[in-house]
C-alpha cells in the first residue's frame, strides 16, 4: 500500500557471497530498488484513488490506468514488487532445492528438478535485454516464462511463484556478460522453503 517503502532485508549484504557479491547487493537494494519505490510514490502522490488499492490489483488491471501514469506505474510498481519477492529468495535456509508439494509438482510438470533448472536457465538466457525469468502458475499449472523490463506476470494473468532478475545491474560486477554463470550459480542459493510456501498460497 502507498506510500511504498523498501522491505527490510533479513540478512546482511554479504549473505550470498561469493555468488552474489555484497557491493552488488547493496547498490541493487539501496539504489535501484529505492529508485523504483521513490518514482512509484511520486507517480501516485496525487492519485488518491490509486493510493487505496493493492499494488498487485493495480498491475493486474494496468490497462485501466490513465496514459499519464501507466508506463511509470508498470515500470516502477513492477520494479518494486519484483525486487521485493527477489530479496526473500536469499533468506538463509537449509533448503536450496525444491521441497514438499512443490517438489512433487516440479517433478510432474518438468520431469524432474534437473530438467526444470535447464529450462529455467535457458528461458533466462533467451530473454533479450533486461527482464526477469519466472516460475508461475497458469490456470493451476506450473510454467516458466520470462518478462521484459519490470513487467510482472500478474499483468498477463499469471500468478508469480518466484522470479530471478536478469538486468545487468543484478550481476555485472561479478559476472560481466556471463549471464549463464550468474543464473547457474544463483539457482543453487534460493530459499525453497519460501518458494514452496508461495506455491501453496497460489
Ligand atoms: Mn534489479
Amino acid at each position: 500500500m502507498y506510500p511504498y517503502t523498501l522491505p527490510i532485508l533479513q540478512y546482511s549484504y554479504d549473505v550470498a557471497e561469493p555468488i552474489l557479491d555484497a557491493l552488488t547487493m547493496e547498490i541493487h537494494y539501496n539504489k535501484h530498488h529505492k529508485a523504483y519505490t521513490d518514482k512509484l510514490n511520486s507517480a501516485m502522490e496525487s492519485k488518491k484513488d490509486l493510493q487505496k488499492l493493492d499494488l498487485l490489483d493495480i498491475l493486474k488491471n494496468y490497462k485501466d490506468l490513465s496514459e499519464e501514469v501507466k508506463e511509470t506505474i508498470i515500470n516502477n510498481g513492477g520494479g518494486h514488487l519484483n525486487h521485493s519477492q527477489f530479496w526473500e529468495l536469499f533468506i538463509e535456509t537449509q533448503y536450496h532445492q525444491p521441497i514438499g508439494e512443490l517438489k512433487d509438482a516440479i517433478n510432474l510438470e518438468f520431469d524432474g528438478y534437473k530438467n526444470f533448472l535447464e529450462k529455467f536457465v535457458n528461458a533466462g538466457l533467451n530473454r533479450f535485454g533486461s527482464g526477469w525469468v519466472w516460475l508461475i502458475m497458469d490456470r493451476g499449472k506450473l510454467a516458466i516464462i520470462s518478462t521484459a523490463n519490470q513487467d510482472n506476470p500478474i499483468m498477463f494473468g499469471y500468478t508469480p511463484i518466484f522470479g530471478v532478475d536478469l538486468w545487468e545491474h543484478a550481476y555485472y560486477l561479478r559476472y560481466q556478460n556471463r549471464r549463464k554463470d550468474y543464473l547457474d550459480n544463483i539457482m543453487t542459493i534460493l530459499n525453497w522453503e519460501i518458494i514452496n510456501r508461495r506455491f501453496l498460497l497460489a
